[in-house]
């Protein structure tokens, strides 16, 4: 074996590794010359035997072509890899810039949707956020707010108690005197949250419902402020065209109490399947501050006035949505909440 035979292999070895199709074949190619009765291997063994001052040039002969293997060897895979035929050792590494598979997102509850926007609304009319405890006492809930002891919601059948004087509240109200105890006038809040009812639940009553609670208290604030505040509210909220209806209701907290409607969306008033063929929908309770109320927070009824009013936020949703039965709102069906 002589350095010009060692060179000739070159041209074979770069022939044979041209032809590999598959990473089987470059691996044939290896063993066939770099196994331990390859070409290479013996070439390398045979250099001993060799005169001695061949065998430097034997040598270096023998690791060039070795070197020579090696680099053909590695382009081979690498453009075998980039033609599809994947190659544990010599894969591409992994791309974190590739878009990320499109999975299954969640997204806001639409109760949560039709809050957001409530708060929005009353944000933009200069309402700020008051909160209170979903566990109350019993004087926040009635007694502060002029119920009479024999009043009926004040019944288990209708209230869940936690004991004689702590409940779970009925209503949002109680966070009026909650916030008109730390405060003076002039005040203009709104209270959102979940509020609890022993009720029978059906299509249109839930025993866990949302409620926004509002309240204006300054010197001078009349039935009028409350007609055009409550008239912006469902305006921006149902669109321009809403008109809204007062009339007489009872609350013990509120005198005058007055019960709000809005002329339907659905039909503008002429009457139709969501307005019950009335022209109307009802859409809160409200009235002027009870002077009681005022007593029980420490203020003076003949220096302040103010309003109040209360509303439903799942009935609210329902009719924006047309939601025929409140209950889906609370019973984790994917298919229900997707659709939102
Ligand atoms: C009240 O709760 C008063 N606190 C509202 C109020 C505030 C009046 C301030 C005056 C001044 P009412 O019980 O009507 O009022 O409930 C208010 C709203 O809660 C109703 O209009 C309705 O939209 C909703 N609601 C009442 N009961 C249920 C129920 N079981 N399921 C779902 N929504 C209900």
């Amino acid at each position: 074996m002589d350095v010009e035979n060692i060179e000739k292999l070159e041209s074979k070895i770069r022939w044979e590794i041209n032809r590999c199709e598959r990473r089987d074949d470059l691996q044939a190619v290896r063993v066939k010359y770099l196994g331990r009765k390859g070409q290479i291997t013996l070439l390398l063994r045979s250099i001993k035997d060799a005169p001695p001052r061949e065998r430097p040039r034997l040598g270096a002969a023998c690791n060039r072509l070795k070197d020579f293997l090696e680099e053909q060897l590695a382009a081979k895979a690498e453009e075998l890899s980039r033609a599809g035929e994947a190659n544990e050792l010599y894969q591409p590494p992994h791309d974190p810039t590739l878009p990320a598979h499109d999975g299954i997102r969640g997204h806001r509850h639409v109760i949560s949707m039709v809050l957001r926007r409530m708060k929005e609304i009353f944000y933009g009319m200069g309402y700020s956020l008051a909160e209170g405890p979903d566990v109350e006492l019993e004087y926040y809930n009635f007694q502060a707010l002029n119920f009479p002891e024999e009043h009926p919601s004040r019944d288990t059948q209708d209230t869940f108690y936690v004991t004689d004087d702590i409940l779970l509240r009925t209503h949002t109200s109680p966070v009026q005197i909650r916030y008109m105890e730390s405060h003076t006038p002039p005040l203009k809040i709104i209270a959102p949250g979940k509020v609890y009812r022993n009720e029978s639940i059906d299509p249109s009553h839930a025993a866990e419902f949302y409620q926004v609670e509002g309240l204006y208290v300054d010197t001078d604030v009349s039935l009028a402020d409350l007609k055009k505040e409550v008239e912006i509210f469902v305006q921006q909220l149902f669109g321009p065209q809403t008109q809204i209806r007062f009339r007489p209701d009872f609350f013990p907290f509120v005198e005058p109490g007055v019960d709000v409607a809005m002329t339907c969306f659905g039909c503008l008033g002429k009457g139709c399947q969501i307005c019950k063929q009335t022209g109307w929908i009802e859409v809160m309770g409200a009235g002027m501050v009870h002077p009681s109320v005022f007593r029980a927070v420490g203020y003076d009824p003949d220096v302040y006035s103010g309003f109040a009013f209360g509303m439903g936020v799942d009935r609210l949703a329902m009719l924006m949505y047309g939601i025929s039965d409140i209950r889906l709102f609370l019973a984790d069906d994917l298919r229900f909440l997707y659709q939102f």
